[in-house]
């Protein structure tokens, strides 16, 4: 039998870690340590209905009924509803936004408002549910910029330069919350039996040494020339722009961009959806920018990478609307500059 011993003063659990690094800011009032930590059980509770998939009817469909004659809620939707619910009365929050519905969230009626913003894709990968493959969470949180009252749809319309916190939940064979507040990457993993996430991957790194490249490749007849040279590059079937070839790194996809980010994160590499150019569908990429493209961007740049549109780094996008989408470099900084080189050579005809 696997005995198991827990070193009970090595214990770190999410909420004494956010605290702590509260005490780093002597301004700190305690509200973003209580937002984040309100995340951090909207994710616990997400993860339960995940890992219970087929057996608790929730991966029927919106519409449906079940047994007892009671609507059967999609996992995304349950998802959505279940952020908005842990989050819609706390008196942190001035507003919200999810990347399931159209418009800004207002807190609930009668409830008081807070400083922060909260931006949220509540179940990231869904193409993937019906699976059982790794689906996540990604969350944004900024401060308020309008002065008082209800949020603003500018509120949530703001630079990831501007990000006071983001992060992600994974749900895979185990689940794991992993944030930044601006002072390094962290990682917990949720102990099943406590119920609670525990550090165990404090500031996060990208190695150096990039192993994976992550793309839809069955994409590549849309793919404008720079994105399939950079590719071939990656393979190690085409010569850098100073002629030289680089090792092939290898192929991982999985498809749901939390698990594809966290495994390059950890391992090592690069992540992109780039502009389908030849796919009118995608012609600014599919993923979000404040959903999705921001909040990673700041977790990569924070653990020593970089991301890109193909031209400009995440961070200093403005977003014009809620669901304005972006290409997307992510990870390495050698190779994510590296793709804005071959855009730069092969495809300044086609901007
Ligand atoms: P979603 O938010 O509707 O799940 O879409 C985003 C997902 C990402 O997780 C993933 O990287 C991408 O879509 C995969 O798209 P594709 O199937 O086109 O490769
Ligand atoms: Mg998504």
């Amino acid at each position: 039998m696997l005995k198991q011993s827990i070193d009970q003063d090595k214990i770190m659990t999410i909420e004494r870690h956010i605290f702590d690094e509260q005490q780093s800011h002597p301004e700190a009032t305690g509200v973003l340590t209580s937002l984040l930590y309100d995340i951090a059980l909207a994710g616990k509770v997400i993860a339960s209905q995940t890992s219970r998939g087929g057996l608790a009817e929730i991966l029927g469909k919106t519409g449906t009924t079940n047994i007892q004659g009671e609507e059967v809620m999609k996992l995304d939707d349950l998802a959505d509803r279940m952020i908005y619910r842990l989050n819609d009365h706390t008196g942190r929050l001035a507003v919200m936004a999810s990347e399931e519905r159209e418009d800004i969230l207002p807190v609930s009626p009668g409830y008081p408002l807070g400083k922060y913003v909260l931006l949220y894709d509540p179940l990231d990968g869904s193409s993937n549910i019906d699976y059982n493959v790794s689906i996540g969470t990604i969350f944004a949180i900024y401060n308020r910029k309008s002065e008082g009252g209800p949020g603003t749809l500018e509120d949530c319309l703001q630079k990831g330069r501007s990000l006071v916190a983001s992060g992600y939940l994974v749900y895979g064979a185990s689940t794991m919350l992993v944030y930044t507040s601006g002072m390094g990457v962290h990682g917990f993993t949720l102990d099943p039996i406590v119920g609670e996430f525990l550090l165990t991957h404090p500031y996060i790194r990208i190695p150096e040494v990039p192993k994976y490249y992550s793309v839809n490749q069955g994409y590549e007849r849309y793919w404008s020339e720079g994105i399939s040279r950079f590719t071939k590059y990656l393979q190690g079937d085409e010569a850098d722009l100073d002629g030289t070839f680089r090792k092939g790194l290898s192929l991982r996809y999985i498809g749901s961009m939390v698990a594809d980010f966290h495994r390059n994160l950890l391992g090592g590499g690069v992540f992109y959806y780039p502009a389908d150019s030849k796919d009118p569908r995608y012609t600014s990429g599919k993923l979000r920018l404040a959903y999705e493209s921001a909040p990673m961007a700041f977790i990569t740049e924070q653990a020593g990478g970089t991301s890109s549109n193909g031209s400009q780094n995440i961070l200093d996008l403005q977003p014009d609307s809620l669901h304005q989408r972006t290409p997307l470099f992510i990870g390495n900084r050698e190779l994510v500059e590296k793709a804005e080189a071959f855009i730069r050579k092969y495809d300044k005809q086609e901007k």
